[in-house]
């Protein structure tokens, strides 16, 4: 699985893959999950922090998706900003160099896989090599709580904004998480992921990662 990064420069590359892609979303959010907010008629998981800004990252396999995220600049609208602004205490992060992650998604098929790498490790990587490239120092994430030993157990430094709180039955808090080549390399290593993963179809050379050797970040 490569891990192809689609921004509005390059998305006339992606048209039919991003239309797939916002109804695999529908599937797994509205029908899977059961997050009826989301919920449209033309059975498309598209939400108001789907903009000209958003970055996807899509784990490919040929032309079909098997993992995904959503990147979303800080500066920009965010689910922190707008929707759960009470999770952080001292108020939302508005900074050029954090961007909130959201949506990340495995495939049914695909989850729970022992062998490595896996695809979830491979996506969760992905994001933090994208934020090394361009040059971020943080993400933001709101998440469910039963994410949090996760994201250090992958070697993650991951801060609470606030206190948790219930979100439709579900413990939900933010958090931030430190971008640094040693996070990076901390899940290449735990997780079996040989190395970079991005794909830059049509992008600027010069934000591409630089980063070639997990090993070598610590
Ligand atoms: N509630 C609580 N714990 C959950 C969970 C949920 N909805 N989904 C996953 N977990 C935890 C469980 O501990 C699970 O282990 P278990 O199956 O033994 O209970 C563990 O994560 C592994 O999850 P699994 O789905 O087997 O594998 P994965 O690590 O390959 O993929 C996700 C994890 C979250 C990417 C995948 O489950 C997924 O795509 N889910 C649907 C989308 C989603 O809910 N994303 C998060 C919100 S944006
Ligand atoms: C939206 C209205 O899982 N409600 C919305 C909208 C909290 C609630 O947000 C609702 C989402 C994982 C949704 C749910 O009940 C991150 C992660 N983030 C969630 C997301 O939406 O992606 C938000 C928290 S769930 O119904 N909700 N959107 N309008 N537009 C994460 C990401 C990166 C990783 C690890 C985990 O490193």
């Amino acid at each position: 699985m490569d891990v192809h990064v689609i921004r509005h420069d390059n998305r006339h590359l992606y048209s039919q893959i991003l239309e797939d892609y916002f109804r695999l979303r529908h599937q797994i959010y509205v029908v899977e999950r059961k997050w009826a907010e989301l919920e449209r008629p033309d059975k498309r998981e598209v939400d108001q922090f789907d903009t000209e800004e958003t970055v996807y990252l899509l784990g490919l396999e040929g032309r079909s998706i098997i993992a995904g995220m959503r990147l979303v600049p800080t500066t920009a609208p965010t689910l922190l900003s707008e929707l759960f602004p009470g999770l952080s205490l001292n108020g939302p992060v508005r900074r050029t160099d954090v961007y909130e992650l959201s949506r990340i998604f495995v495939v049914k098929n695909r989850r729970g896989e022992h062998a490595g790498p896996r695809a979830e490790a491979v996506i969760q990587a992905a994001a933090m090599e994208y934020g090394l490239s361009i040059g971020l120092s943080a993400f933001t994430i709101v998440l469910e709580s039963w994410w949090l030993p996760r994201l250090l157990d992958q070697g993650w430094v991951a801060r609470p904004l606030g206190l948790p709180i219930e979100i439709d039955s579900m413990s939900t808090v933010a958090v931030t998480v430190e971008v640094n080549e040693r996070a990076w390399a901390e899940i290449c290593l735990r997780r079996s992921v040989p190395g970079p993963v991005l794909v830059w179809q049509d992008l600027p050379v010069i934000e591409r990662s630089a980063l070639r050797e997990p090993f070598a970040a610590l």
